[in-house]
């Protein structure tokens, strides 16, 4: 009898393996690339009927045939959605079936393994850890380093740029940095806090950096939107959160796209005017704290800031003016000079390609974008970086990715930056008098 049980137990379980009926459904990112109109109508459909979360492109109104489409899928409407894939045809590829475990993998940091070799940059922070670290380094380098408070978020976090000035040149120019304006792109955060403890650690060693700090001001904004950021810290499924946290009169949602919330052609074709979209422009530009706070900043330093960089993430791109508008910006050869040879080096030294173009032409229309908005403002060099990956891992880059992912990064801002002082430097007094 009870080898009978035993031979029972053991051809159910075998069962159970081979149907797969057995392995737990877990959190998935798929890739789909809808072929046809109709696949257009229900992908667009299901990342927004269903529990899913579009991580490329941002909103389901930019989906279109042949775009590869990538879908945060909760393992609870797994089912429900490959069913729906599958009866309309439309194929699929698992990008990433362990998004929990690399969710963990971000969260854990110094104080919950202290036995990890990597450095505190090397490391995803809190917004506390970010704060405690940007009082730090002030107070640590009361020389070349100034905390300047800018504003506050729409919940009365306050808004920090770091300015790094390492002499009192007179006419020093300025550039402008600022990292997280979309709250999940947790790689953006890392880079500021990469950059600003590069240059204070490379001053005077390497000439590059040596030459654009003799040469320029640097203003860093580590967290444009420490809300959102604070939120995707609370839990997995908090961790794909894009907007502000801003509470809409109107309905029940929450958040403004930050970057759509600038003066550039604010809210046309590219932006929604629908409180519960992805890409919510919000009542009226700069009706955010958090935008206002970085324009009013920009508006009075318009005259020194010659350089403006936005860090994103994923998909490495090097985006230019203009995103609110398919027509080509004033000086697009120079921008588009710039971006190539960014991109050049960063494939000659990193093995990596980042495409780059005007915003617009390059990925979609996306109206009222800091870097456009800066643009329009005298800023005549703007750039949106979209930094690690090329979509596997997207939102969830595990921590031993992040040096690699910076230091390319910074190698385009370097030069970009050494373009920029280049182009703008003041002609020498040689008078033909
Ligand atoms: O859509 C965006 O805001 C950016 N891409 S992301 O996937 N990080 O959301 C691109 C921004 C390009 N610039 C403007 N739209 N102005
Ligand atoms: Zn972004």
């Amino acid at each position: 009898m009870s080898t009978l049980l035993i031979w029972f137990v053991f051809m159910s379980l075998n069962i159970l393996l081979k149907t797969g009926h057995c392995t737990r459904i877990r959190d998935e990112i798929l890739s789909i690339t809808p072929k046809t109109e109709e696949q257009v109508d229900i992908l667009k459909n299901v990342s927004t009927e269903y529990k899913t979360v579009l991580w490329q492109p941002a909103s389901a109104e930019y989906i279109r045939e042949e775009m590869q489409v990538h879908l945060f899928v909760p393992a609870n409407s797994s089912g429900t959605v490959k069913d729906l894939l599958k009866k309309h045809h439309i194929t699929h590829e698992v990008l990433l079936d362990n998004a929990n475990e690399l969710i963990e993998l971000q969260m854990r940091n110094a104080s919950s393994d202290p036995r990890s070799s990597s450095t505190f940059y090397e490391r995803y922070h809190t917004l506390e850890d970010i704060y405690d670290w940007i009082n730090r380094t002030a107070q640590d380098n009361p020389r070349t380093v100034k905390a300047i408070l800018i504003g506050s978020s729409y919940e009365k976090r306050p808004l920090y740029v770091l300015k790094l000035s390492f002499n009192d040149r007179p006419n020093k120019t300025a550039m402008w940095i600022d990292c997280g304006i979309h709250a999940r792109e947790w790689i953006a955060p890392a880079f500021c806090l990469w950059f600003i403890h590069y240059s204070l650690s490379f001053y005077g060693q390497n000439t590059d950096i040596t030459h654009i700090l003799n040469s320029m001001d640097v203003y860093i904004l580590p967290v444009l939107n420490p809300d959102g950021y604070k939120y995707t810290w609370t839990g997995s499924e908090e961790r794909m959160w894009r907007k502000n946290r801003s509470i809409s009169k109107a309905t029940n949602c929450i958040g403004v796209d930050l970057n759509r919330n600038f003066d550039a052609n604010w809210c046309t074709k590219g932006a929604s005017h629908n409180p519960c979209s992805e890409i919510y422009c919000g009542e009226f530009p700069e009706s955010e704290p958090e935008s206002q706070a970085v324009a009013d900043f920009l508006r009075r330093h318009k005259d020194t800031v010659q350089l403006y960089v936005s860090i994103h993430s994923y998909s490495q791109m090097l985006l230019f003016p203009y995103s609110c508008t398919l027509e080509e910006a004033e000086n697009h050869s120079d921008l588009l000079e710039m971006a190539q040879e960014a991109a050049q080096n960063i494939r000659r030294y990193y093995r990596n390609t980042y495409r780059y173009g005007a915003g617009a032409a390059t990925i979609y229309l996306a109206p009222g974008g800091s870097d456009d908005w800066a643009y329009n403002l005298g800023i005549k060099y703007s750039f949106t970086f979209e930094l690690q990956d090329r979509g596997n891992k997207g939102f969830l880059l595990p921590p031993s990715h992040i040096a690699g992912a910076c230091n390319e990064a910074l190698l385009g801002v370097k030069i970009i930056a050494l373009k920029v002082i280049e182009k703008t430097r003041a002609p020498t007094g040689h008078s033909t008098i």
